[in-house]
């Protein structure tokens, strides 16, 4: 038969079999439908109003437990506040209840929701509330613009099940976004989710600064930056740290987890992912129907997701966005810690190590302030440099040099006693900045290897380490400026320019 001919018998065979498959419709018409806000209205609230319990991330409000529909009043206030966003870096955050993300909020499909919306007095700014689980234009922004020290009030029904993004619609909306305007509303269907153990509240945004990745003091918004969406931070609950070291999310084996997770945006979309866990159940875009045993669930810019999971082994799941830079070079990073019994028969062992989390699983980087501190005030020390340098040499160079600068054995020459280093420190400056490559002896054996560049540390980083590596290991010690490193990034750039 002629090869065109063959092909069109079989996609008309394939055509056919798919229109004479009778379980297709009666497959889609066996799903209960529980959807739609056709579905949603239960009539006239009953009983005394309830005042909504709101609670700041990571923690969930209560169950509703009600089998009829109420009417629940909402307060919440709008608050203007300079909070940490990375160790010694701080932010002019925007907020809904004074944390990013905004508070979180739990009422039953059906229930008519009295909002009030407040605006400190301290406010620059005016702002609104557009509630993705609202039906109504706007989803409220119109009806609840508010001037600082002012308040303002609507009512709506909420009529369809699902866990719904808030956000403040005021222009530029962008903006307010990035600041840090959103949070979760959950409209429980009518019976209830199913009951776990433990629920947590997380939720992603990116953020956007004139300075660098972890570049200190306050930082402000950089508008271009937002608008070519080049986050400079992609964080878990509005600060790298959040959700790590002692304030990691916490469970025990044998228990069911259940995070709500949003994702505020502005711009980026998540691929939200718990290392060493897989999801038994997630409500994906925080509607009605759930899949099963998922790796990695996609969370849309002003969207939301459930997601349960049995924890059978005790240790440290990573919760990231598997868009995996954002998770180890923008902070979008967090830690459930399990603790319980070991089982071995499901997990032979040996904890997610140092190596693979670098400084971000127990960040300790309080040296790091002190330094900046110093620095500012023009005071600061040899002494604090090397502090500061230690706990970030952990999580950098450590990786490849190992902890006490020994390298490893033909592979990452050691910078203990290293001759390459000592015959001129501030070269380091330039290894650091640019990488190396190709053959370098040290201490009189051959290396043939390749440094990245790690151009990301900024130049008070880069002058800690290296004053910290200097000073040990029987190195020649002595100080690297952060002057010093500025001058060195500016003269790579001006050659970079100049494309030599
Ligand atoms: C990914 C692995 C890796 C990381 C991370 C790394 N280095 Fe290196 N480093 C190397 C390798 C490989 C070489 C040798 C390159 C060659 O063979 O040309 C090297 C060479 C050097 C040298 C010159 C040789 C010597 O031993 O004195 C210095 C100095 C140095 N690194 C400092 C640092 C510092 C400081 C950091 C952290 C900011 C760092 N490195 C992070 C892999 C790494
Ligand atoms: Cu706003």
């Amino acid at each position: 038969m002629h090869r065109a001919t063959l092909l069109l018998c079989l996609l008309a065979a394939l055509a056919a079999a798919s229109c004479n498959r009778p379980d297709a419709t009666a497959v889609s018409a066996a799903v209960p439908s529980d959807g739609g806000s056709l579905k949603g209205d239960f009539g006239p609230p009953q009983g005394e109003p309830i005042k909504a319990v709101l609670t700041s991330p990571p923690q969930v409000p209560p169950a509703t437990n009600r089998t009829t529909p109420a009417k629940v009043i909402v307060e919440l206030e709008v608050i203007e506040k300079e909070m940490p966003i990375s160790e010694g870096v701080s932010y002019m955050f925007w907020t809904f209840g004074g944390t990013v993300p905004g508070s979180f909020i739990r009422v039953r499909q059906g229930d008519t929701v009295e909002f009030h919306l407040k605006n400190s007095p301290s406010s620059k700014m005016p702002h609104n509330i557009d509630l993705h689980g609202v039906t109504g234009p706007g989803g409220g922004a119109a009806s609840s613009f508010t001037a600082p020290g002012h308040q303002s009030q609507f009512t709506f029904k909420a009529l369809n099940a699902g866990l719904y993004i808030y956000h403040c619609a005021t222009a530029p909306v962008g903006m307010h976004v990035a600041n840090g305007m959103y949070g979760l509303i959950l409209i429980e269907p009518p019976g209830g989710l199913p009951k776990v153990d433990r629920e947590y509240y997380v939720m992603q945004g990116d953020f956007y600064t004139t300075g660098k990745y972890r570049e200190k003091g306050l930082q402000p918004f950089d508008m271009q930056k937002a608008i070519d969406e080049r986050p400079t931070y992609v964080l878990f609950n509005g600060s790298e740290g959040s959700l790590t070291g002692d304030k990691a999310l916490a469970g025990k084996t044998g228990e069911t987890m259940r995070l709500y997770v949003g994702n505020g945006g502005p711009n980026l979309v998540s691929s939200f992912h718990v290392i060493g866990e897989i999801f038994d159940k997630v409500w994906f875009e925080g509607g009605a129907r759930f899949q099963e045993n998922v790796q990695t669930t996609l969370i849309p810019a002003g969207g939301a997701a459930m997601m349960d999971f049995h924890v059978e082994v005790p240790g440290s799941y990573v919760l990231v966005d598997h868009s995996i830079f954002r998770a180890f070079n923008k902070g979008a990073l967090a830690i459930l810690k399990v603790e319980g019994p070991e089982n071995k028969a499901i997990y032979s062992g040996k904890e997610v190590d140092e190596v693979y989390l670098g400084d971000r699983a127990q960040p300790n980087l309080a040296a790091v302030t002190a330094a900046t501190k110093s620095a500012t005030g023009g005071a600061l020390t040899i002494d604090e440099q090397v502090k500061a340098g230690q706990a970030l040499f952990a999580g950098t160079c450590s990786t490849c040099h190992q902890a006490n600068g020994a390298g490893l054995a033909g592979v990452f020459p050691p910078l203990a006693k290293s001759d390459f280093l000592a015959a001129n420190p501030k070269r380091a400056i330039d290894v650091v900045l640019g990488g190396l490559t190709g053959p370098v002896k040290v201490n009189g054996q051959d290396y043939n290897s390749v440094m990245p560049p790690m151009s990301q540390l900024n130049d008070d980083e880069i002058a800690n380490i290296l004053t910290y590596v200097l000073g040990n290991w029987g190195n020649p010690g002595g100080k690297i400026t952060k002057a010093e490193v500025a001058e060195r990034r500016k003269a790579k750039s001006a050659v970079a320019a100049t494309g030599r």
